[in-house]
Order: structure tokens, then C-alpha cells, then sequence
């Protein structure tokens, strides 16, 4: 296949209800989106990167940066054999693997409908329904918390992650599980402790939580570990993991008995289904974390979720519960057992809705 076009854009959309994470707090989404021409036929992809470099080093403009003048210049009508193979020509340039993905997947995409077939099925993937949780951001108190929770399990979500900081966390954990004693929680403190509170996180095992996201340092594998001896809760590493030898490393070290898989921070679908791989080898189970993603991103995370070590529920979640309207057609729905039913048609399965995307564009440029 050979890619004879990219089509960079930025979308601006607001979120519901703002997002609040132990770094900041987000209300409106700033999305590149990534469509492809491979051989005439349209490949969409999302670039999950921050407005700020918080979550991980990248942000929109790195990424746009990247894509326009590294990426693009290596891909620009190269032949080769199947989206597999991008990450591969794409290895000379090192990180950046938010920018790759977005590309990486969107080429996925148009070779899954080049072939008529779904996405999740090009991948190998086998679940045909997949477990829904949700992530929840740290609230103005706690009697919003509780009536938030309250709303997601009416919905059907099969378990609550809430984020904590320091200063938030025992007390709203208590505090849920006094009232929901039989729910699946977790916590995601995304990068906001230290070794030092190791004692103040060992509080958190009287809750039986599933487990404790990325409590430290967003690349210190080895205070994980160190961490893990000391607790019981099971930790999940997401901010960590950008590599398969990240993956290794980890799991070697004892740095976490779960991994939370994002393509975008891994680089997109092959590095993905390596890091699965390995995963599933040594009985590490994954579950697809989720970026605030527009539906373009959410497809894209629901393929991903079919593959056969995606045992745990992920934070795949409904349209409605970030947008007003998404951008594409159907929107993504929950169903009320929690899961999401994996669509059948071509490429991502879903149809990006390319007038409202035009009227959300504020920013495009045109690679060939
Ligand atoms: O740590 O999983 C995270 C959102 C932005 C950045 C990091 C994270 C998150 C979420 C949101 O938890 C999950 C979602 O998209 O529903
Ligand atoms: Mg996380």
C-alpha cells in the first residue's frame, strides 16, 4: 500500500463537564485529527496528545510538528505491504509516539476497509462484546462523588475509577466503599505521589481495591516495584509504559501485576499488540485506558480492546458522556450490562460525520 496524502487537522470541542486529574483540570478538548489517502481510500485517526505537556512530554503542536516534518517525509508514497509495517519505517525517529500513532492507526483504518473488513478482525482480535468501566475526576466534594458514582452504575458500568491527589484519596475511598461495599474500584493517582508515601498508600488496602494506577513518577519503573513490595493493592502502570521494553522491564522488576494499554502511548496498533503479547505470556492482564478521545479515538480503542488478553474492564465509555455530539455516526453507546457491542462494518466501524468535523476545524494543512 502506499500513502499519497495526510490531511492534519485541529478540532476544538467542548467537554460536557470538566475533567480534573491530580495535574490539572481540562474543559475543552483541542483534537488532531489525522485522515489518510491509501491507494483512494480514507484511513482516520486520532492524535491523543494534551493541550499541555502533562500527561506525557507530548502536546498537539510537538505532534503536529512531528507528523508535518519527520513522519510524513518518511511515509509520503514509500510502498509497502500493510499497516504493520509503519512502525517499523517509523523507527529511525525515537519517542513522539502519540504523533506515530495517530497516523499508524489511521493507516489501520483504510487497509481494514481497502479489505472490507472490521478493523478489530484485521488485528486478530476475538471479543465481540468488551467490559466497560469509567474514570472519574477528582470532585468538589464528596457527596458530588457519590451522586457521580451513583450515575455510572445506574448506567451499567461495571467498575469505578476515580482519581485521587494527595489529600483525596483514603477518605473518598472510605467513603464509596461504605456505600457501594461490592463494586469494582480503583484509584488513578497519575504520577502524584512518592516513595515517601508509601504508608499513607497502604492505607488504601483495607478497601480491596482492583488496583492503584500509576501512583508514581511517570518513568520510575523501579519505585514502582519498591512500592509494590509494600502494598497490597495490585498496581497498574499507564504513564510508565511507552515500550515493550518498558513492558519488560516492569513486569522483570515486579513494577505492577496490571498494565493499562494506550495506543497512543505506545505508538499506535503493532507496538500495542507486541506489548499484549508479552502481557498474555506472562499472565499480566490489560485493559485499554482512555484520553478524553473524540469517537474517532474511541473506535480506535474499541478495536483494540477485542484482543484476548483485554479481560478487565476498560475506560471505554459512551459518546454522550464527553460530547454533546460526537463526530461520528453511530455514536459509541453502552449497552445496560456495561459493555459496548463491537461493530461489524468496515475499517473503525463507525462513520466520521466529515461536515460537522469541518465545522469544528480550526486549523488544517494539507501533507502530499
Ligand atoms: O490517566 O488514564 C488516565 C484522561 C486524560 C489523561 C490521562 C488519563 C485520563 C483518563 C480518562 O483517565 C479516561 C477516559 O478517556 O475516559
Ligand atoms: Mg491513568
Amino acid at each position: 500500500m502506499r500513502l499519497c496524502q495526510a490531511t492534519l487537522r485541529e478540532i476544538q470541542m467542548p467537554l460536557v463537564r470538566p475533567f480534573e486529574t491530580s495535574f490539572g483540570r481540562t474543559t475543552d478538548r483541542r483534537i488532531l485529527l489525522v485522515e489518510v489517502d491509501a491507494d483512494g481510500v480514507t484511513g482516520w485517526g486520532e492524535c491523543v496528545a494534551g493541550e499541555r505537556p502533562s500527561y506525557s512530554p507530548e502536546t498537539i503542536e510537538t505532534a503536529w510538528l512531528v507528523l508535518r516534518d519527520f513522519i510524513w517525509p518518511m511515509l509520503a508514497r514509500k510502498e509497502f505491504s500493510a499497516a504493520a509495517d509503519v512502525w517499523e519505517i517509523l523507527s529511525p525517529i525515537r519517542g513522539h509516539n502519540m504523533a506515530k500513532a495517530a497516523i499508524e492507526a489511521a493507516t489501520w483504518d483504510a487497509e481494514a476497509r481497502q479489505k472490507n473488513l472490521p478493523l478489530w478482525k484485521l488485528l486478530g482480535g476475538t471479543l465481540h462484546e468488551i467490559p466497560c468501566g469509567v474514570s472519574i475526576g477528582i470532585q468538589e466534594s464528596y457527596e458530588e462523588l457519590e451522586r457521580v458514582v451513583e450515575r455510572e452504575l445506574a448506567a451499567g458500568y461495571q467498575r469505578i475509577k476515580i482519581k485521587i491527589k494527595p489529600g483525596y484519596e483514603v477518605e473518598p475511598v472510605a467513603r464509596l466503599r461504605r456505600r457501594f461495599p461490592k463494586i469494582r474500584l480503583m484509584v488513578d493517582a497519575n504520577s502524584a505521589y512518592t516513595l515517601d508515601d508509601a504508608p499513607h498508600l497502604r492505607e488504601l488496602d483495607a478497601y480491596y481495591l482492583m488496583m492503584i494506577e500509576q501512583p508514581l513518577g511517570w518513568d520510575d519503573i523501579w519505585s514502582h516495584a519498591e512500592l509494590q513490595r509494600q502494598i497490597q493493592t495490585p498496581i497498574c502502570l499507564d504513564e510508565c509504559i511507552h515500550t515493550e521494553e518498558h513492558a519488560r522491564a516492569a513486569i522483570a522488576l515486579g513494577a505492577g501485576r496490571i498494565i493499562n494499554m494506550k495506543l497512543g502511548r505506545v505508538g499506535g496498533f503493532t507496538p500495542a499488540r507486541r506489548i499484549h503479547d508479552l502481557c498474555l505470556e506472562h499472565g499480566i492482564p490489560v485493559w485499554c485506558g482512555g484520553m478524553l478521545e473524540s469517537g474517532i479515538g474511541r473506535a480506535h480503542n474499541i478495536a483494540l480492546s477485542t484482543l484476548a488478553d483485554f479481560t478487565l474492564p476498560g475506560d471505554v465509555t459512551a459518546s454522550k458522556r464527553y460530547w454533546t455530539e460526537d463526530i461520528i455516526d453511530p455514536e459509541v453507546t453502552v449497552m445496560p450490562q456495561g459493555t459496548i457491542h463491537v461493530p461489524r462494518a468496515a475499517g473503525i466501524g463507525f462513520e466520521p460525520r466529515r461536515e460537522r468535523i469541518e465545522q469544528l476545524t480550526v486549523r488544517l494543512e494539507v501533507l502530499r
